[in-house]
């Protein structure tokens, strides 16, 4: 199950580049509401059999829930008319410490699908591209620790293997795919965490069951009726791990091996050959920084979506970066939802909101509604300051209402930049401690 350690091998000496510990993920799903079968891509497609989209959804909707059960967040992509096959988000890209390559698919019946990949992480400040040659996404390439397992021999085109080890500075793994059931790497191989996978030995050519055998001595092997009833497309957050509920070996082996397996039912879905895995996407965002002992804080500065003034944000900035902090600043007019997208790929330790056009009060209120509704930034640092009423400083009744909305501190005008200091110095000994 572990990777192997020591002198036995090169890899085990490269610098580690850990994953997310067990807990909260976050997914990317899409709603089947134009889930059909009307092509046929792998075997486990025949368009003679109507499917039921009432039951697809139902199914979905399950899934979707419960993610949302075990904590963790789930953003939506729209649906696509035309695209039945746009349900199986993992397909869509793969994305690790922010970066996103977009899947170029192999049959054209898909190819659109991703154009919406493209517009969904354009649109939210990713750093975003196409991938050059054939690449169907996180269905083929697996993170596990520091590596990436990628698969071939159906779908991806081994030649992107190289392109995503450059894009994302990650060791590529390559394994090759023999049979045409399990054609996407995820249909046969589950990471569950950072050192741990299960899979299904007779999906993958005797050399690349050498590697795996190699790389997980003490991996979960599935029996071939639970690489049938897909019990492989599984989706892990390194403790709970959500599977076909049909793959009941898999579930005792998980528990056996201190797994919390979770069974739902995807029956309707596998008829298009896809199951829980393709359905979740994993949105990796970008760790926060290792940083040593005495390093400053990672902040966001930004102004709210009514206010254009510049000035204050540069002067908020500069002033964090001579105190030896490390800022991003979104500038002004910043719309409440890019914001928190922002803060959610960059997980500041301070967000710093700046506004003087008067209706910094107002828009600060539903401002931290919408940052604290994320989970991950319930515990983050937040103030804001400036010029926050049109009526001059607010005073102490409207400093009250914003810190009980769930700002940290507030510094209006007349209470200067030197509380602020003092603010942001606390605050790095009590991340640093
Ligand atoms: C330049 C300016 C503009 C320029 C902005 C250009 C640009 N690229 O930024 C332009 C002409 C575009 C502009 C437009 C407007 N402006 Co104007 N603008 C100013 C002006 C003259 C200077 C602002 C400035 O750059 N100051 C320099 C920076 C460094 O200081 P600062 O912004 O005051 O920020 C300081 C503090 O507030 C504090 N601070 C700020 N944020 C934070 C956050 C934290 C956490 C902390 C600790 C401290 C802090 O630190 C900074 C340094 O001390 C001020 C008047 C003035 N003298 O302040 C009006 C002023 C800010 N503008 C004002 C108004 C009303 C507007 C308009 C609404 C006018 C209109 N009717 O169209 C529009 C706003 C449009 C919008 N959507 O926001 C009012 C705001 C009144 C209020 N708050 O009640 C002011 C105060 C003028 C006034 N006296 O009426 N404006």
């Amino acid at each position: 199950m572990r990777f192997p350690t020591g002198s036995r091998t090169p890899l085990a000496t490269a610098e580690p580049h850990r994953e997310v510990a067990a807990g909260a993920r976050r997914y990317l799903m899409c709603r089947p509401t134009y889930f059909d079968v009307v092509y046929s891509i792998n075997p486990w497609m025949d368009p003679s059999k109507p499917v039921d989209p009432r039951l697809a959804v139902l199914q979905w909707q399950r899934l979707h829930d419960v993610y949302v059960e075990l904590g963790h967040t789930v953003e939506l992509i729209a649906p696509v008319p035309g695209l039945p096959d746009m349900v199986f988000a993992a397909n869509g890209a793969t994305v690790l410490d922010g970066r996103v390559l977009v899947a170029r698919f192999l049959h054209d019946e898909r190819a659109a699908e991703a154009v919406a990949y493209l517009d969904w992480f354009g649109s939210r400040g990713y750093e975003v591209r196409q991938a050059a040659w054939t690449n169907e996404g996180e269905s083929d390439y697996l993170a596990a620790g520091s590596w990436l397992l990628a698969g071939s021999g159906f779908r991806t085109d081994r030649r992107s293997h190289a392109e995503s080890e450059e894009f994302f500075g990650r060791p590529v793994i390559g394994l090759t795919l023999v049979d045409d059931n399990y054609y996407h790497l995820d249909t046969a191989l589950a990471v569950l965490d950072e050192q741990t996978v299960m899979y299904y030995p007779a999906a993958f050519t005797p050399g690349s069951q050498d590697i795996l055998r190699g790389l997980f001595p003490d991996a979960i092997i599935a029996t071939d009726e639970d690489a049938e009833a897909f019990g492989l497309n599984a989706v892990s957050d390194g403790h709970h791990v959500v599977l076909p509920a049909g793959a009941t070996r898999l579930i005792a082996q998980l528990r056996a091996s201190g797994f919390d397996p979770v069974g739902v039912e995807v029956s309707e879905l596998l008829r298009a050959g896809g199951g829980v895995k393709c359905c979740t996407l994993e949105l990796r965002d970008r760790l926060p920084a290792q940083r040593s002992p005495g390093a400053g804080l990672s902040v966001v500065v930004t102004s709210v979506a009514s206010d254009s003034h510049n000035w204050n944000l540069v002067f908020l900035q500069l002033t964090l970066e001579e105190l030896g902090h490390q800022v991003l600043n979104l500038g002004p007019c910043m719309p409440d939802e890019l914001l928190v997208s922002e803060c959610l790929r960059v997980r500041p330790d301070l967000i710093v909101v700046s506004s003087v056009n008067g209706h910094g009060f107002r828009d600060g209120m539903r401002l931290i509604g919408r940052i604290r509704a994320h989970p991950e930034l319930s515990a983050t640092a937040v103030v804001i300051g400036g010029k926050l009423g049109i009526a001059g400083p607010g005073g102490v009744r409207s400093r009250d209402q914003l810190r009980s909305a769930g700002f940290d501190a507030v510094f209006e005008e007349d209470s200067g930049i030197a509380s602020f200091k003092i603010f942001t110095e606390r605050l790095t000994m009590s991340v640093h401690t």
